[in-house]
């Protein structure tokens, strides 16, 4: 991991003073949002587009026009974004196209990558 997140308040040890008293320091820290993941589509020579839009639609719960706009934008641009979801679920996305391609017999590359806030 790139970064070093704490996620949970920390408590410190009760300090004893000379008299007996009990000191307790509290240091808060603010709690992160979940970090969130986009899962990109790359353009390939071969897969053929409607596949690669019927695929949009099928994992990435898009209608047909907003899946149609997205593919030709990676067929344009090199890549497209399908959706922003948590860690596991953008893996468990790429993992459904990946295996959907393959048994299609198409190169459709997708990776997910962290969202820069
Ligand atoms: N470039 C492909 C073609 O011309 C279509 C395509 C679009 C492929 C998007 C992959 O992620 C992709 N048939």
């Amino acid at each position: 991991m790139a970064t070093n997140k704490p996620t949970k308040p920390i408590i410190s040890p009760p300090l004893t003073e000379g008299d007996g008293s009990v000191v307790m320091e509290r240091l808060t820290q603010k709690v992160q949002p979940p970090s969130m993941y986009q899962v990109v589509m790359l353009n390939d020579d071969y897969t053929p587009m409607e596949f690669v839009v019927v695929v949009i639609q099928e994992f990435f719960g898009k209608d047909l026009e907003a899946a149609t706009q997205i593919m030709l934008k990676i067929h344009l641009d090199g890549r497209g974004v399908c959706g922003v979801y948590s860690k596991d679920i953008a893996a468990t996305k790429v993992d459904q196209v990946m295996e959907a391609a393959h048994k299609a017999g198409h190169p459709l590359q997708c990776v997910s990558e962290p969202v820069d806030l």
